[in-house]
């Protein structure tokens, strides 16, 4: 597998906490690198374009509030099958169904505030990463 790039988010809940310094520990361990990052305050228009996919789903009123509550970091990851291998380590989306060790396990609050988003496609990635990072705030 080749080396790729994913799009990550450490979101209000864990950023409140002040966790994402703990986040980062757990996604350089995982032989990932940070290479962009930044901490913004999203507006809803970026929120709502970030999750249009799921605009028809019950939760999406929620799911914009909550991303647009605080502060988050969006980040661009590297390594070798970083889409996936973030993934694996973010745990799943309901942190009760997260695997031990996972971020989601040892952070997430609940299946809404569940502390970070990952690409779930190297197609999304490169949108999404495309969406908040130019080409001269990323240094591989
Ligand atoms: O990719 P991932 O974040 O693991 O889950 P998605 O199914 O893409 O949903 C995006 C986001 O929406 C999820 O992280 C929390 C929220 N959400 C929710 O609040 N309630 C659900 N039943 C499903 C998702
Ligand atoms: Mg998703």
């Amino acid at each position: 597998m080749a080396i790729q790039r994913t799009f990550s988010i450490i979101k209000p809940d864990a950023t409140e906490r002040n966790l994402t310094g703990a986040v980062n520990a757990v996604i350089e361990k995982a032989g990932l690198r940070i290479i962009g990052q930044r901490r913004i305050q999203m507006t809803r228009a970026q929120a709502e374009r970030f999750y249009d996919v799921h605009k028809e789903r019950p939760f999406f009123g929620e799911l914009v509030d909550f991303m647009t509550s605080g502060p988050v970091v969006v980040q661009v990851l590297e390594g070798e099958n970083a889409v996936k291998a973030y993934r694996d380590v973010m745990g799943a989306t309901n942190p009760a169904d997260a695997e031990e060790g996972t971020i989601r396990k040892l952070y997430a609050k609940s299946i809404g505030e569940n502390s970070v988003h990952g690409s779930d496609s190297e197609e999304n990635a490169a949108i999404e990463i495309r969406q908040f990072f130019s080409e001269a705030d990323i240094a591989g």
